[in-house]
């Protein structure tokens, strides 16, 4: 097992995993940057090494110094976390070159899940249902035009490089062809340095499920059940649970059985994500592999009783996962807070918090670094904190996390908690019966 992890993150999820380090007696090294001196994660870490200012670009995303700080303090491996370097294959391969494990996906895996098209093909050779369209990349509009008319209209263009929602255009006749194409090349090439574009049957109103999965170095691969990510806005997740409301038991077999055929495809190991969207049919088809923790990994842990980062770090290890599959023996829920103005569409409204009230009680959990006189840097994301609620049934969840989100207080900044409140309230929320353009018609001017 490692002696010493180092943390390549901030924030809620650098906290999360030194809470498991130190359970599993693991020393732990904090980074940060000079606008995060004064944060919980550099508190609590047994070492702390100033990377850079405040800039990302020049202190979580700086290699060198992150590097550089694991072989001062002797770190044997590192976490990235979620976002930042987490699904860098140049920093993964990095690690490797230095002897230093990488807790997350090979550099070859990184880049074979980055790359959509190419993740699409591989996953339709493994045998998961994959959305008709184009093999591989599309090279001339004429060739996109041929295949529309084949599968039908509408279409999707997506960026091959892409990837959460960037560079897709909808095509819902021919006469829009050549605009949408134009415009999603420009888009893809400007934003990530590669034009390459696919096509795909456009799903109308699907729902977002995706399948938790962990993988060792046998070859083993085992998944964790589905989290309905749905409640988006402008592909930011706000709002996952699971089980999902519309998933049978013999969806959820089936969904699992794809993505443990997936991962074990390319011998993935450690934890992973493979997303799906799910018809109005309650047909499934493969949309992207996450190689990396996700936000929303808690709700997981709270319906298996699995601690993901703990498995995570032993599969990294070397040791062998159990092989069976996990399932969901209770109803979980996350809201994600964010300091964010929602009736001045979600606009990022950092500052000091001068109060704050964390809920608690039965079935609540609050995985946050924020405190009563904290300042929260205007350099990173605005995501202050996480409030899971668990109990044994969807309606209890509902009723549970309403009671958890009246006691939660900020004082200082705006935050979307009314709009969680306001979403509890919600018939259709509640129904459980919505889709991923749901809040696209919600009101959120008087929030
Ligand atoms: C789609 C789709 C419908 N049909 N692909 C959005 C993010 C990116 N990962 C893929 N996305 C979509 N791909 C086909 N063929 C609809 C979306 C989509 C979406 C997916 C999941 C959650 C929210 C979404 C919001 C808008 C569009």
């Amino acid at each position: 097992m490692f002696k010493k992890i180092l943390i390549a993150n901030r924030g809620e999820i650098a906290l999360r995993i030194i809470r498991t380090c130190k359970e599993m007696g693991i020393k732990t090294v904090a980074v940060y940057s000079t606008a995060d001196k004064e944060s919980l994660h550099v508190r609590f870490a047994d070492e702390a090494v100033c990377i850079g200012p405040p800039a990302s670009k020049q202190s979580y995303l700086n290699i060198p110094s992150i590097i550089s700080a694991a072989e001062l303090t002797n770190a044997d491996a590192i976490h990235p976390g979620y976002g930042f370097l987490s699904e860098n294959a140049e920093f993964s391969r990095i690690c490797e070159d230095y002897k230093i494990k990488f807790i997350g996906a090979t550099a070859d895996q990184i880049n074979l899940m980055g790359d959509k098209a190419t993740a699409k093909e591989t996953m339709k050779k493994a045998g998961v249902p994959c959305i008709p369209g184009s093999e591989g990349l599309i090279d001339t509009v004429e060739e996109g035009i041929k295949l529309a008319e084949e599968i039908g209209y509408p279409v999707i263009i997506k960026a091959t490089a892409g990837g959460g929602g960037r560079g897709m255009r909808i095509i819902r006749n021919s006469g829009e062809f050549q605009k949408n194409w134009d415009d999603a090349k420009m888009e893809s090439g400007a934003a990530f340095g590669n034009d390459g574009l696919y096509l795909e049957k456009y799903i109308e109103e699907p729902r977002h499920i995706e399948i938790q999965i962990v993988g060792d170095q046998y070859g083993k691969v085992c998944h964790l059940s589905e989290r309905d990510c749905s409640i988006q806005r402008r592909h930011q997740k706000l709002v996952e649970e699971t089980p999902s409301p519309i998933v049978s038991d013999e969806l959820r077999e089936k969904m699992g059985a794809a993505a443990i055929a997936g991962a074990a495809a390319i011998k993935y190991e450690g934890a992973g994500t493979i997303e799906f969207l799910v018809d109005k049919h309650g047909k499934f088809y493969f949309m992207e592999m996450n190689t990396r923790i996700q936000v929303e990994h808690p709700i997981t842990e709270e319906v298996t009783d699995f601690d993901l980062i703990k498995e995570q770090i032993k599969v990294a290890a070397g040791e062998p996962i159990s092989g069976q599959n996990y399932f969901p023996k209770m109803f979980s829920m996350e809201c994600r807070i964010n300091a964010e103005d929602p009736s001045q569409n979600f606009r990022p409204n950092p500052g000091t918090i001068k109060q704050l009230n964390l809920p608690g009680g039965h079935g609540v959990r609050v995985d946050s670094h924020v405190y009563a006189g904290y300042s929260i840097p205007p350099n990173y994301d605005s995501m202050i904190a996480k409030l899971i609620v668990t109990a044994r049934s969807r309606e209890e969840v509902l009723v549970r996390m309403k009671r958890a989100l009246q006691e939660f207080f900020i004082d200082g900044v705006k935050t979307t908690i009314p709009f969680h409140l306001k979403l509890m309230d919600d018939p259709t929320f509640q129904s459980g019966k919505f889709n991923t353009s749901f809040l696209e018609s919600f009101d959120f001017s008087d929030l």
